[in-house]
């Protein structure tokens, strides 16, 4: 009956566990976030004994609810990937925010669990301390793949997750059994080798980590792997053979806006304050911020070998934000020859006072401003050869490491 109704409002999976079905919970964690395997996420350590125990999160658990949400994509996530000027945002981002549709279905289901058996109810949504992947995995919704997620031999792996915690005595469904066999497409395909071994996730090196949690400048190792994904990343699940199964997301509330499929790169790296939260509405994008959000496009556009983005980059490096601006002398850099580059930063650089925008002309190869701009000193006139114009030549990759000049 709670299940019925579940499925009415939306959700595609429902199935029980008991809280503490997954014995070996606090241990995985506790060695994920000793090898900092979390990177700046602090608040996965923060309350870390109750992630790793739900009884430690409220002591009045019996049973636990795993509910599913399928979000797969009406089209293949890889596509967008060889469109260079253009931005690859992850699928359930172009939707609206999960945690906001997702809640308001648990707590009607919450309510009427509470209401059937006469217990209390708790819900959440990927926010509170709760292991939800494997949680779902030990009330049958499927297994964690090698990539981490949840794959579900129904929806492939684009379920999005819910949990109601329940004073209820619940029977417990069967868990899920692992079926990646000997695969390991989701291992091979990661632009930035994520995974020190099969079920395990270094999210420090994950794109979805680094352009959505990550707060600084992103650590040039991995900045030209991460082509033109600007907002999470889709890479490990599009290729996961059990999608094969899934059918295109049912729920109205969560289908997909079509003008963020495929943004121009262009036109995203404009957006002023005011104009980033307005177009982002609604979307989990919002939460990042345009400030993190312009510093991925920057890196997008300094992987697109498109020299006409790069009057694009060259206009931010007068941002407000120095994590834009960072971003915008690498772009630059990718994008421009040596001669233009020097002039750059003989117009901006010596005048830089954030450190680590510093460090980004500073790193530009060859230093256009070297030891002078450490001192403060501007650099000698680099002026390039009059009545030239840039012409791009693109690397092998077509990743485009400068365009030079040509007279
Ligand atoms: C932190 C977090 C992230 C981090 C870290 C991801 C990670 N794998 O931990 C970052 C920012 C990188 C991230 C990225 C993404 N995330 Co996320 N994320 C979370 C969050 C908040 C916590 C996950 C967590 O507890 N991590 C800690 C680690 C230690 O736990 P774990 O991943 O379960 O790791 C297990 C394995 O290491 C395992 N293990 C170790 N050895 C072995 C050996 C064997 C044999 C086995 C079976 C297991 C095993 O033990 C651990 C515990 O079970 C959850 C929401 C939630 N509250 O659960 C969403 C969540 C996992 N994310 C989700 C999504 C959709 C994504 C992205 C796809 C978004 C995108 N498109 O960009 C990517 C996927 C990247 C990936 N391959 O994981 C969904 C996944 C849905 C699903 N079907 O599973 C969740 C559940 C949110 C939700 N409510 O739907 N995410
Ligand atoms: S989301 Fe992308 S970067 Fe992260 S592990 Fe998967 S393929 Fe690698
Ligand atoms: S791609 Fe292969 S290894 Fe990865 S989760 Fe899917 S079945 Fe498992």
């Amino acid at each position: 009956m709670i299940e019925t109704r579940a499925k009415a409002l939306g959700f595609d999976a429902f199935a029980v566990t008991r809280p503490d079905a997954v014995p070996e919970l606090g241990e995985r964690l506790s060695r994920w976030l000793e090898e900092g395997h979390h990177g700046e996420m602090a608040w996965m350590t923060d309350r870390s004994d109750q992630r790793a125990a739900p009884s430690a999160l409220w002591d009045g658990v019996r049973s636990i609810v795993m509910l599913g949400l399928n979000a797969a994509p009406d089209a293949d996530p890889l596509a967008n990937l060889a469109r260079k000027d253009r931005a690859t945002i992850a699928s359930y981002a172009q939707r609206r925010d999960y945690h906001e549709v997702i809640k308001g279905k648990l707590k009607e289901v919450g309510q009427l669990l509470s209401a059937r058996s006469g217990a209390s109810a708790k819900v959440f949504v990927d926010t509170a301390p709760v292991m939800e992947k494997p949680l779902a995995a030990a009330a049958g919704l499927g297994w964690q793949g090698k990539h981490t997620v949840l794959v579900s031999r129904e929806f492939g792996n684009w379920m999005l997750l819910g949990a109601i915690f329940t004073a209820a005595e619940l029977e417990p469904d069967a868990p899920g059994r692992d079926s990646c066999g000997s695969c390991r497409r989701c291992l091979d395909i990661c632009p930035t080798d994520a995974f020190p071994a099969p079920y395990r996730l270094d999210a420090r090196r994950c794109i979805s980590y680094l352009t959505i949690e990550h707060e600084g400048p992103i650590p040039h190792e991995f900045r030209a792997a991460m082509g033109n994904r600007i907002f999470g990343c889709d890479d490990c699940l599009a290729v996961c053979p059990w999608n094969k199964f899934a059918e295109q997301a049912g729920e109205a509330k969560m289908a997909a806006r079509a003008d963020l499929a495929s943004p121009p790169l262009a036109e995203l790296s404009r957006l002023d304050d005011a104009e980033f939260r307005a177009f982002f509405a609604g979307t989990p994008i919002k939460r990042t911020g345009r400030d993190r959000f312009l510093r991925n496009v920057l890196i997008a556009i300094g992987n697109s070998g498109d020299l006409a983005l790069a009057r694009e980059a060259m206009r931010c490096l007068d941002d407000p934000a120095p994590v834009v601006r960072g971003a915008a002398v690498w772009a630059c850099d990718r994008l421009l020859d040596d001669g233009r580059m020097r002039a750059l930063a003989n117009a901006h650089a010596a005048r830089e006072s954030d450190a680590t925008v510093r460090e980004e002309w500073r790193a530009c190869s060859p230093l256009p401003c070297g030891e002078e701009l450490e001192l403060g000193v501007a650099p000698p006139d680099p002026t390039p050869a009059s009545g030239t114009t840039p012409t791009l030549h693109p690397s092998p990759q077509g990743g485009g490491k400068r365009a030079s000049f040509s007279a």
